[in-house]
């Protein structure tokens, strides 16, 4: 236990505002909160920051698609951020953003810095730079495409600030070397010593061909170059200029995933040490949630989205999940199926049927009270001895954010804890006072260790922990418990068991994976004039306050409606989708190529009867897949009933296929 309250200051990225989150950020985010709960759970006093970064020309392109000033459009989109965040239970401390006036005066401030030290002048650079990334692409030719994400880059020329970033390199090496610990994991740091070993070159930090950005002052047209602003958040979330009042900065641990290690490892530690400032002490970039092998994206119509999740599971499924099915800091592949078997097997099979299970033989033999334990048998022993030995494995594996190591030890004790139920069987016994003292000893055993792993698991499962907590009439806030203290042998006999709340109910699998990704089509395309999607009282009970999404008026201008390409297609083809019920895949003739688009039908028409028929299709919809199946557009129907029956659309007179709907 630190001496008076160490302070921690973790941080996510700053969030790009041109888009909304998925699945991708929330795991950032949640790993940051897991660390919060833990750090506090050791006694520190902890600072967590994301925000969102609202400069660039992608937003000034955004705002000017959605007709309103870039000021609006990133208030609204920093709004929606946070929303989701809170609705998620995973609320920043700080939340800062890049447009906050105290961030605006820290950038200039670190400008200010970095030129009186002669770290900055006045020069011209040409190159390829990517809007999309927000980046210069060093060695790349007219016509290129970005390397990182594949779109076409663009030829600028500029008048720019240059930060001798040149200088740094052998600074950055030493302190590397001094500090090992400061690029995690052990792979990426080997990486960035190459890349930094192999030169650098000066960096341009002003744009001229940018207006939405943080002016220099008394140099405009100048604009502080994206990075240089986005990573200069970190500082200004904890004071910025008076960063030492606070006493956060430097900071403990920037979270970030793997493809902004470079600006975080590299320019942001040359920044600071330019400007004789503090370097954060470690940043650890983790790997990155993949579909179907490829980066998530919304331009690749593969994203998966965190509300959906929750509505039907609850938060605590999805971050246990991310924490547990992939590595921390390896990349690992999204599937709805791995979610939902893991839900089944580990949380409600697991966790929730070991709590319940145990409440309920205390309920019915002891009245509702801890019972005394009495003379200890071997497989009592054994089985204490192994919960004890997990306190100490769980919190060195969180120590090294080794997550899936730590739910693998706390799910082994779970099993255990399972097995020794089975085995002892203290419902089978009968009410002799011997028989009594051993179902007391047996059910004492199963409740303390359920103690202690709920204590462990707090970090990862607020909720559930928080619930199974109460159940064992723990009155003290578990979010305040001392890890340091946790030991066997704590649970007090005569303690009566709290409130029974319902933990995981099963689901089935196939319906849960509909409702998941019919609820996350809603939200990519939603209905026209249908509400906001925000988590509602949940299929089985997660709960969360509705999100501040920007408003919507009820009517839309021609404009809008001009957006939706709508044609008339033929059904060339039609199938059932092994393993969803509700979806046919259907190949349809759009007059100028033949698309193929799922369609949630199923119930309703045989797919022969579909063959020939011409329908309303939305062909400017982007590709999204459904149960692993591409589909390219959208079939329009109406939807009839309070079951919501699809009715196909259909024409009465001749109509040629490919006709625009208008
Ligand atoms: O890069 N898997 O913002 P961004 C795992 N604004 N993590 C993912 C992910 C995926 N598929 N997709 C995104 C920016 N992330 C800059 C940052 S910081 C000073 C400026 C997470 O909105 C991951 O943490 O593109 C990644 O680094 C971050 O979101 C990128 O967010």
């Amino acid at each position: 236990m630190p001496d008076k309250k160490q302070k921690f200051y973790l941080t996510t990225p700053i969030y790009y505002t041109n888009g909304l989150p998925h699945i991708g950020h929330t795991y950032t985010t949640v790993v940051a909160d897991v660390i919060r709960r833990y750090k506090r759970m050791r006694g520190y006093d902890v600072v967590m920051t994301t925000g969102t970064d609202e400069h660039g020309v992608n937003v000034e392109r955004a705002a000017k698609r959605a007709g309103i000033p870039e000021s609006e459009f990133v208030a609204k989109m920093a709004d929606a951020w946070r929303a989701l965040w809170d609705e998620l239970g995973i609320p920043a401390d700080e939340f800062v953003r890049t447009t906050d006036l105290t961030h605006v005066r820290t950038v200039q401030w670190l400008f200010k810095l970095c030129r009186e030290n002669g770290y900055v002048y006045k020069g011209h650079y040409t190159g390829q730079y990517c809007i999309y990334d927000n980046a210069f692409v060093n060695d790349a030719k007219p016509g290129d495409n970005c390397p990182d994400c594949g779109r076409p880059l663009e030829t600028v020329t500029e008048e720019n600030y240059f930060f001798k970033l040149s200088s740094f390199q052998k600074p950055l090496l030493d302190f590397y070397k001094k500090n090992p610990d400061f690029i995690q994991p052990d792979t990426r740091r080997n990486e960035i010593i190459s890349f930094v070993e192999g030169g650098l070159k000066d960096l341009s930090i002003t744009r001229t061909t940018i207006r939405w950005g943080i002016p220099v002052p008394g140099e405009e047209p100048h604009v502080f170059y994206v990075w240089f602003d986005a990573l200069t958040a970190y500082l200004s979330a904890v004071g910025g200029p008076e960063y030492e009042k606070r006493g956060y900065w430097p900071a403990d641990l920037h979270l970030v995933g793997k493809d902004i290690i470079r600006f975080h490892t590299v320019y942001w530690p040359a920044f600071l040490m330019a400007a004789m400032l503090p370097v954060p002490k470690q940043v650890w970039a983790h790997g990155w949630f993949l579909m179907d092998a490829a980066k998530m994206s919304k331009s690749k119509g593969n994203v998966v989205l965190p509300r959906p999740i929750v509505n039907m599971l609850g938060m605590d499924a999805l971050r246990y999940f991310l924490l547990r099915d992939v590595v921390f800091g390896q990349d690992g592949n999204f599937s709805y199926d791995a979610l939902v078997t893991r839900y089944n097997s580990d949380l409600a099979n697991g966790l929730g049927n070991l709590a319940s299970r145990t409440a309920a033989l205390i309920e019915k033999n002891f009245a509702g009270k801890i019972p005394k334990p009495d003379a200890l048998k071997p497989q009592d022993e054994v089985l204490a001895k192994e919960a004890q030995n997990a306190i100490g494995e769980v919190l060195e594996n969180f120590d090294k954010l080794s997550f899936a190591r730590a739910l693998e030890t706390i799910w082994t004790v779970i099993a255990a804890a399972d097995k020794y139920l089975t085995s002892e069987q203290p419902w089978a016994l009968g009410n002799s006072e011997a028989e009594q003292a051993r179902k007391a000893t047996v059910l004492w055993t199963t409740a303390e260790l359920l103690r202690i792993v709920t204590a462990l698991l707090f970090p990862v499962l607020p909720d559930s922990a928080t619930k199974v907590w109460t159940l064992l009439g723990q009155s003290d806030a578990l979010s305040k418990f001392e890890l340091d203290g946790l030991r066997w042998s704590q649970l007090t006999p005569g303690t009566s068991l709290g409130k029974s709340q319902t933990l995981f109910p099963r689901v089935d699998k196939t319906e849960a994976i509909e409702r998941i990704e019919a609820m996350a089509n809603e939200e990519l395309n939603p209905t026209p004039g249908a509400p906001a999607p925000a988590a509602s009282a949940s299929a089985v009970g997660a709960s969360a306050a509705a999100a501040a999404a920007p408003a919507v008026s009820d009517k839309i201008g021609i404009e809008d409606f001009a957006k939706v390409e709508m044609r008339v297609g033929q059904i060339k083809t039609a199938e059932r989708i092994v393993g969803a019920d509700k979806l046919l895949k259907l190949t349809v003739d759009i007059g100028t190529e033949i698309r193929q688009i799922c369609a949630g039908i199923a119930q309703y028409y045989e797919p022969e009867s579909l063959i020939g028929r011409k329908v309303a299709v939305v062909v400017n919809l982007a590709p999204r897949k459904l149960r692993g199946v591409e589909s390219n557009g959208m079939i329009v129907a109406a939807s009839v009933g309070p079951e919501g029956r699809p009715v196909l659309t259909g024409f009465h007179e001749e109509v040629e296929v490919g006709a625009r709907l208008k």
